[in-house]
């Protein structure tokens, strides 16, 4: 799965309604891969039910790990979030040990990469489970971003910004400092004009809510990244 070229993708949360046409406009919309993921609410049924209505359109489909009851098989690809700066070290690796106990034999490791998760959105659901130290000077994102890149050399930088448009001059700073470790943005991104500047920075961005409340807004976010 060559996500290193990726430069859009659209998260959809199975805890939330998409009908069939909405569905079928954000996977025909030339987005380079579906991420199925949330923080809340997401259970193995709403999983894999929106993983197989995904399925029926030709683009990679890929789930992303928060919870062992929705590990569900037949995605294309996994990403695991490790929450670096996570203060409640069940989400540094203490779910990871717990998941692989019971899924490690299991695991095709080629279809498996990490996200080194930076949460950065205090207000965030994720924000609260994780109980993220939230860092916003440059000095502390640079740190993070080296320890990513180049001590745990992670293949995913994740700035999550969920619900929350990002500052884009701490972007800048994360990726002045990564030698290998792709750029994902994601959060808040409403707009074109928002696509276009985190999407500059960053290598690849992910679009989440706007799908929900501004399906035609959403659409317009591929084409900002993609005609580069
Ligand atoms: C959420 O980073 C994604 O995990 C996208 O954020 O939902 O705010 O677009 P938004």
């Amino acid at each position: 799965m060559d996500f290193k070229q990726w430069r859009h993708i659209f998260k959809l949360d199975p805890e939330k309604d998409i009908d069939d046409r909405s569905l079928e406009a954000i996977c025909e919309s030339g987005t380079d891969a579906i991420v199925i993921g949330g923080t809340e609410g997401i259970s193995f049924d709403n999983t894999i039910e929106l993983m197989s209505r995904v399925r029926r359109f030709p683009l990679p489909c890929i789930l992303e790990v928060s919870t062992m009851e929705a590990v569900v098989p037949g995605f294309d690809f996994y990403f695991v979030p490790l929450v670096v700066n996570a203060q409640d070290p069940k989400w540094i690796f203490g779910q990871h040990v717990e998941g692989l106990v019971e899924y490690g034999p299991f695991v095709k490791w080629e279809e498996v990469a990490l996200e080194g998760y930076i949460v950065l959105n205090p207000s965030a659901k994720v924000a609260e489970l994780t109980k993220s130290k939230i860092e916003t000077s440059s000095q502390e994102i640079k740190a993070y971003a080296r320890l990513v890149d180049q001590m745990l050399k992670l293949p995913i930088l994740y700035l999550e910004y969920s619900g929350a448009y990002g500052d884009p001059q701490l972007v800048r700073d994360a990726k002045s400092v990564l030698k290998q470790s792709r750029l994902f943005y994601g959060g808040g991104i409403q707009n074109v004009e928002q696509a276009r500047e985190m999407g500059a920075i960053a290598d690849t961005i992910i679009v989440g809510n706007v799908i929900y409340e501004n399906l035609s807004m959403a659409l317009k976010t591929v084409s900002a990244v993609k005609e580069d």
